[in-house]
């Protein structure tokens, strides 16, 4: 099946001259290593190389003749090829890799190398890509290193195998064949994200299970941990923080009893030995009911500090969330983080990274960046990302979210004046902190083509490339994927990555656009609730986050409301603060305006909204038929797999305009404008729906 080989495919170079200049150039593989991450680097060149050029590379262990390709980290070089690299070593760090056309008494060749052998095998992808992606090998000269230091998955498993916001099948760790049986899935997970430089994966849900930190799982930990090593690949887990207790017999889990701070030493301890280079905790405390410090009346400093010394005699880091809000302040919930974390900045220990969504509410179709990057100069920081699109239609619509992460990346903090990008804060360099991550909640799951929607591979695929390099533009990643995946063809490239790139503003276009927010149905967050009411916690309830009334719409967060705008940097509050000023498309999520407040384009904001919705269903409509076009370029299977999701996508689209018009008509008392379909059904059968068994619950 073609979906299950992601953006390694390897095919056939089917442009006749290009083929015969790798030909050419690639007579032969002089491999120099011998651990495993070295043989993994030779296999996947002789793959690649054998189904794109279709003849099966020779294998030399020392270099003969001329036009070979030459693979080994630093110390497996002879003086003489160590020369030809010159300073370029000092160039890179531990993780990067030298791409290079050299010459060897008068004989070219090209040699991968770097400093250790897993940025070898970051080479030997990117290497490989350049033949998938059909680009010259002439005159190489490619150095590149990671900017982060932490590229890391964060799977939302449970141990029953069932996937918090998952929607592409059960959990990929088969806990209960573990340690015996290593599935191949395994092995095709650690390559495909050691294809892209992800280096990290936390294997068990935020919401965390103490069960975990039994010998009798760790050791099934263990055994996935030396599957990925060889990939470069750190296996982290969820630290539940009332462990100690349900596992460990203790009374209680207060950070600051010497026995609850002994318990985790031991258990580090007790895990290191399995796993020496087991990376650490994610952990997700006093956040929606997980137990944390709090809970003994101490605060997210004294746990998250407790756990690192526990860690830290091992090398090992906390990454300890920032996503907290309370019932008990309900004024707005987007200010929260900020207010508890902030004060925070400077008292973590060295090796705790504080972990903060892309968003102050939680992973919507758009949202301004959190306003605590750059807020806290003296703490590291690292991006969490959703790429599982638990508000974002699920696994079946089709939406390229690296254009979402660039958003946030270039967007500019003020904190240190202008050009203080979130990138910045995310590559350390906007305050010198040497630890660095980005996260992503995988949408990874047991599907054959593991992302449930073969265009969300994409994501995943754009995501670690975003890890690695956080300024890298979306649509080149968008090329990339689209060569690697299915085609070099133009008349396919073109007019597909253009659907991608526009396909993230057309949800947000049917869903919320013009700054709405969380108007999904309640609990699954499937289809529209903008008109839910019920929930126990006000801030779980769309109601509160549209505030939509027969003066307007949208939530105050300006000086006249809630002054979340004062969290930002003075530049950017001020922006935001001033409905003239502040972006529209984040406009409703800063203000509340009236129906008839004029938008640039000089439409009401009635009008203007209603045309937003219509023109989201017909983006949707144009995905589909540039799909239709592009039938001759790909293979039926995807093709019919793409159709169908591109249907139902196109149905919901409609279904979000039509229910979320009609309710919000409700308060604006006014006619649909020109041009904006008329919906076919009425509010009381869009409330009506019921969606039980929506999945990812
Ligand atoms: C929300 C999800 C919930 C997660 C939570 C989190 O609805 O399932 O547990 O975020 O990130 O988006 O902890």
């Amino acid at each position: 099946q073609k979906d299950y080989k992601l953006w390694l495919q390897y095919d056939k170079t089917t442009n006749a001259a290009l083929a015969s200049e790798y030909k050419n150039q690639l007579q032969g593989i002089v491999s120099l290593g011998n651990s495993e991450t070295s043989k993994i680097s030779l296999k996947e060149l002789e793959t690649g190389l054998f189904n794109m050029l279709e003849n099966k590379p020779e294998v030399f262990p020392e270099i003969k003749g001329e036009n070979k390709i030459i693979v080994g980290s630093k110390s497996s070089l002879t003086s003489e090829i160590q020369k030809a690299v010159g300073s370029d070593f000092d160039k890179i760090n531990e993780e990067g890799f030298i791409i290079k056309s050299i010459s060897l008494k008068n004989k070219k060749h090209i040699l991968i190398t770097a400093k250790n052998d897993i940025g070898v095998l970051y080479g030997v992808y990117n290497f490989l890509r350049l033949l998938q992606t059909n680009k010259s090998i002439q005159n190489l000269n490619i150095i590149e290193a990671p900017k982060t230091n932490i590229r890391i998955l964060n799977h939302w498993d449970n141990l029953d195998r069932t996937v918090e916001r998952g929607y592409a099948g059960f959990s990929l760790w088969n806990w209960q064949k573990l340690p015996d049986f290593i599935d191949q899935r395994y092995i095709d997970y650690a390559r495909a994200n050691a294809s892209v430089g992800i280096n990290g994966t936390v294997l068990t849900n935020v919401n965390a299970n103490a069960l975990i930190l039994t010998p009798q799982y760790l050791e099934k930990v263990e055994a996935l941990a030396n599957v990925f090593r060889p990939y470069g690949i750190k296996v982290y887990l969820t630290a539940r923080f009332s462990a100690p207790i349900e596992i460990g017999g203790l009374k209680t889990a207060d950070p600051k009893d010497v026995d609850v701070a002994n318990w985790w030493k031991n258990k580090a301890a007790e895990i290191y030995k399995r796993i020496p280079d087991f990376g650490g905790f994610l952990v997700k405390a006093n956040s929606e009911g997980q137990p944390g410090p709090q809970n003994y009346g101490r605060d997210h400093v004294d746990g998250a500090n407790m756990l690192a010394d526990a860690v830290a005699p091992f090398g090992g880091v906390i990454m300890w969330r920032a996503f907290v809000y309370s019932e008990h302040d309900v004024n707005d919930r987007a200010k929260q983080a900020y207010a508890e974390f902030q004060p925070y900045d400077g008292k973590f220990k060295d090796n705790v990274i504080v972990q903060v969504k892309n968003g102050a509410i939680d992973f919507q179709p758009r949202e301004p960046f959190h306003p605590l990057f750059g807020a806290m100069p003296k703490t590291p920081l690292m991006m969490e990302f959703q790429i599982t699109q638990e508000y974002l239609g699920f696994s079946t619509h089709l939406v390229y979210l690296p254009k979402l992460y660039q958003e946030v990346l270039e967007s500019d903090t003020y904190q240190k004046g202008k050009g203080s990008l979130v990138a910045k804060v995310v590559d350390g360099t906007l305050d010198q902190h040497k630890l660095t991550g980005i996260a992503g909640v995988s949408n990874i799951g047991n599907d054959l083509n593991w992302t449930g929607h073969p265009f969300a591979q994409a994501n995943w695929y754009g995501f670690g490339r975003l890890a690695w390099d956080p300024y890298l533009d979306s649509e080149t990643i968008a090329d990339e994927w689209l060569r690697c995946t299915f085609s070099n063809n133009e008349n396919f490239i073109k007019p597909i990555k253009e659907m991608m790139m526009q396909s993230r503003e057309a949800v947000v276009n049917y869903m919320t656009p013009l700054g709405l927010h969380h108007i999904m149905d309640t609990g699954h967050h499937y289809g529209p609730g903008p008109w839910v009411s019920n929930l126990s916690r006000p801030e779980w309830n769309p109601v509160y986050y549209h505030k939509a009334d027969k003066n307007g719409i949208g939530f105050d967060r300006s000086k006249t409301g809630t002054n979340a705008t004062a969290q930002y940097a003075s530049e950017v509050e001020k922006i935001f603060d001033n409905p003239a000023t502040c972006p529209e498309k984040d406009l409703l999520w800063f203000h509340h305006v009236s129906w008839d407040y004029k938008l640039k384009n000089g439409q009401t904001l009635w009008n203007g909204m209603a045309l937003k919705y219509q023109e989201g269903v017909d983006q949707v409509k144009e995905m589909q038929n540039i799909w239709n076009r592009t039938k001759p370029y790909v293979d039926a299977e995807r093709f019919k797999e793409v159709e169908m999701l591109l249907n139902i996508q196109y149905k919901e689209s409609k279904w979000w305009r039509d229910a979320c018009l009609l309710y919000f008509q409700q308060f604006s008392g006014k006619e649909l404008p020109k041009g904006v379909e008329k919906p076919n059904e009425t509010l009381e059968y869009f409330k009506s729906l019921k969606f039980p068994f929506a999945p990812g619950n």
